[in-house]
Formats: structure tokens, sequence, C-alpha cells
């Protein structure tokens, strides 16, 4: 009887123990940028965005269809190469992630792009620019950056109309980003009246830029403009001057980064690089993008390089479409995602039919002594 009783005092005691856990969903959203190679500080920068997403959603104990979610980041590195990048996103669809967030450059995100689409799986990039992305037909593919063709256009405009540029020299790195928004940029100083007096061609790896940029002093271009990343931007710069050719430096967000002032060394001087990034805010908005910077650098101790706030915001906006449709299947989430109406860190974001956002934004910055220093928001 008494060993009954201890019995009976011991399972009440511990009754918790044998309670079965609150269920919970474990949701598995995917990241892919280049962790390794010479751009992986951008890489880095666009994980740490996801992760700090998925470290605030977390903390907020969400619930979808009545159960608590939990959400997992699985980050691929793709290295910037677009065969590795169609391996990360085999492993990802293999992995059954419930949506990608990435990736970073436009020569991976494209060929990725299949492989997520035919598994049903919705891809937002927070950085590639490329327009031949969204063109594909691919209801499973958005971005919340503006286009090349924004960039591009943008650019070439502000080069001929304000800082009244005559002669300009073209140089890209055959990537579909570089090679793309170099076509842009051309076609748009052209149109604005401006003569181009070279185009020349790099790679994303090169370091020895001597022999082009020798051949593009001889035609005495008023700015030269660089469709790459800053990784080859940086040494490019400190070459032309070592060549004595001051001439402006004009390229898209692939190279509007705070890197860039350490990659050029001593080879900029201040105002002679403008760059856009493919995004910005105006008025109300400006102080929630500075106050995410601030908690970014907080919490994470680095700062914001480019796109993290946009990776952010992917992942939110991904996960407000599942609130929505109470739901993260793909299949019932992606209806929302599509006709979503998201206020983020970095604004208003929409989709239109391609899965493009809606009414991008562009900032475009110079760098005045070593900071990364914006001009002005345009659209
Ligand atoms: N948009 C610049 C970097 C990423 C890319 O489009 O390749």
């Amino acid at each position: 009887m008494q060993v009954k009783l201890i019995s009976a005092a011991v399972v009440a005691a511990f009754a918790w123990v044998a309670q079965p856990a609150a269920a919970q969903t474990v949701v598995k959203i995917g990241h892919v940028a280049p962790l390794t190679g010479s751009i992986a500080h951008l890489g880095k920068d666009n994980e740490a965005g996801a992760k700090f997403a998925i470290m605030e959603l977390n903390a907020k104990s969400l619930k979808i269809a009545g159960s608590a979610v939990k959400f997992e980041l699985l980050s691929e590195d793709d290295a910037a190469d677009p065969k590795q990048g169609t391996a990360a996103a085999t492993k990802l669809a293999d992995a059954k992630v419930a949506g990608v967030i990435g990736h970073l450059n436009s020569g991976t995100t494209i060929p990725a792009s299949r492989i997520y689409h035919d598994a049903g799986i919705p891809q937002i990039s927070p950085s590639a620019t490329n327009p031949k992305y969204t063109k594909q037909g691919f209801k499973t593919a958005f971005r919340v950056v503006a286009h090349d063709g924004q960039l591009g256009g943008t650019l070439g405009r502000y080069a001929v109309q304000e800082l009244k540029i005559k002669n300009v020299a073209i140089i890209d790195d055959r990537t579909a980003y570089g090679q793309g928004v170099a076509d842009e940029f051309q076609k748009a100083a052209k149109k604005a009246g401006a003569k181009v007096v070279g185009r020349e061609y790099t790679n994303d790896k090169a370091t020895d830029f001597n022999a082009i940029l020798t051949k593009l002093k001889a035609a005495k271009p008023d700015l030269v403009f660089y469709g790459g990343m800053d990784a080859v931007a940086g040494p490019m710069l400190r070459q032309m001057k070592q060549l004595g050719i001051n001439a402006r430096y004009m390229g898209g967000d692939g190279i509007c980064s705070a890197e860039l002032v350490k990659l050029a060394g001593n080879g900029m001087s201040d105002g002679q690089v403008v760059c856009a990034e493919a995004g910005g805010v105006e008025g109300a908005q400006v102080a929630k993008l500075d106050a995410f910077k601030a908690n970014f650098k907080q919490k994470l101790g680095m700062d914001v390089q480019l796109y993290a706030p946009y990776t952010y915001d992917a992942i939110m906006v991904m996960v407000a479409a599942m609130q929505k449709a109470n739901s993260t299947d793909p299949k019932k989430y992606l209806p929302e995602l599509a006709k979503i109406q998201y206020e983020g860190v970095t604004g208003t974001i929409a989709f239109d039919n391609f899965g493009d956002i809606r009414n991008g934004a562009l900032t475009l910055y110079t760098y005045k002594g070593g900071k990364k220093t914006q001009m002005l928001v345009t659209r």
C-alpha cells in the first residue's frame, strides 16, 4: 500500500514529463549565395539578412494552421558558379524546402529557377537583377529589387544629363549580370547623346586590367562604366589610377558595396565613383530602414554591405504569404505571395505579373572620405 502511494505521488509530480510536447511544424527555407570566393563578403551579407529574419520570426512563436511553427534556414554556397548553383538548387529541392531565398547572382539564379519551378518551390531573389530571371514564365520566380533595365537605363541617362559626360568607355565581366547591365547602360547613354569610345571585356575572376585599360586610355573616355562586381571593380580602379586615367567610374549594384572602399585601396577619389543599388526608400520609410541597419549592426556585429535588408524582407514577405494562406505548403501560399502587399524595411513589396517588384526604386551613391554616401533615390 505504502509503495502504491509513493508511486502515485511520483507519477503526479512528474506528470508533465509524460505529456506529449506541443505540436511544432518545422518549416525549412533555403538560402543560396556565394559564401566562398571573391564576393563571399556579399554572400555572407545576404545570408546574415536571412538569418536575422529567421531569428526574429522564431522569437515571435508564430502559429500557422493552429500549429506552432519553427523556421529553419538551410544555407547553401554556390560560389557564384552556375553549376554549383544548380547543384545547390537540386539539394534544396530534395530537402523539400518550403521556399528559397536566392540566389545572389543572376548567373546562378536563372539556371536554378527552372529547378525550383519544376519542384513547385517559390523563389525570391534579393539581388539578382538580370531581366531574364522573371521573363521565363515561371510563376515561382520573384525578386524584391529593380532589374538591369532600370539600373543601366537610369545610370546611362544620369551620366549624360546630370554629369554631362560625352565619351563613355564600357567594360563588362561577361556574366549574365555584368553583360546585361552594361548593355542597358550603353543603350541609354547613346540614346541620351553620349559617344561610346570603347567596349572591352574581362571576367569575374580577373585581377589584371592593364591591357584593356591602356587601350581605353587612348580613346580618352570621360567615364568608364563597369558591368560586374566590386571584387573586380576595386583592383580596376587602382590600376586606372596607376595608368593616370582620371575618368569618372560608374557601375550598377554589383559594385555598390561598402567593401568597395577597401577593395579600391587608394584608387578612388571623392565623388569619382557613382553606382546604384536596385532599391531605395524615401520619406517616412527611411527611418524604418535606418533602424533596421542599426539593429542589424547591434545584434550581428556587422554593417550592412548591400542586400542584407532585401534578403531579410524576402524571408519576411514569404512568411507573410504563408500566414495569409494559413499554410506553409508552397501550392497554397504561392497565390498569396503573387498578390501580396507588404510593408518591409526596404519599402513596399508587391509583385507584377512577372514576379518583378512593382514600382521598384533605385538609390544612387557615391563615395566620399572612404564612405558610401547616398546621392538620391529615383524610380
Ligand atoms: N545585381 C548585382 C549582383 C547580382 C546579379 O544580378 O548578378
